[in-house]
């Protein structure tokens, strides 16, 4: 409500700029940012929705590199889903509290076999086209921990579980 209000308020403000410049053609400029609530480390600028073809990398905590899609911020919840794909997990980044255990609902939306594993849990979970597996995780004491998919690791299919 607060930001329909405030689109109002943009509305509002080019709507007199427009009549006090005498008509300027500047009035298809109020497309509204997007909020970015709780992802304070987001490197995208405002609009995170239309770039779904080009592959963004990024450095995990460990130093290894994972295919970036959306980080979200899982400290309040009991579960999350996790989506697999060619070759990518969404959320990449699953924040959390110190020691944490939350349940991960797996769907793979891919074309392929893809794998959720956690070395040190003793995670190894196989899921098929269009399969879906929980799996039981935690969150470490600090800073993070890696999971990958063990089957396209190298090309980036990693994610992990950071403590906020
Ligand atoms: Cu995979």
């Amino acid at each position: 409500m607060a930001r329909y209000t405030r689109l109002l308020c943009i509305f509002a403000v080019l709507v007199l700029l427009t009549a006090a410049c005498g008509g300027d053609d500047n009035g298809d400029t109020a497309e509204e940012t997007e909020e970015t609530t709780g992802s304070a480390t987001n490197t995208e600028p405002a609009d995170t929705t239309p770039t779904p073809v080009v592959e963004e990398t990024m450095a995990l905590t460990s130093g290894e590199n994972a295919n970036f899609h959306e980080e979200e911020n899982v400290a309040a919840e009991d579960s999350v889903e996790v989506e697999l794909d060619d070759n990518y997990f969404e959320p990449t980044i699953l924040t959390g509290q110190a020691g944490q255990e939350i349940t991960l609902e797996l769907f793979n939306e891919g074309g392929n076999i893809h794998n959720f594993s956690i070395a040190d849990q003793n995670i190894d979970q196989d899921l098929e086209e269009g399969g879906n597996e929980e799996v039981e995780v935690q969150f470490p004491e600090s800073g993070a921990v890696t999971f990958f998919c063990k089957y396209h690791q190298e090309l980036g299919m990693r994610g992990e579980l950071k403590v906020a």
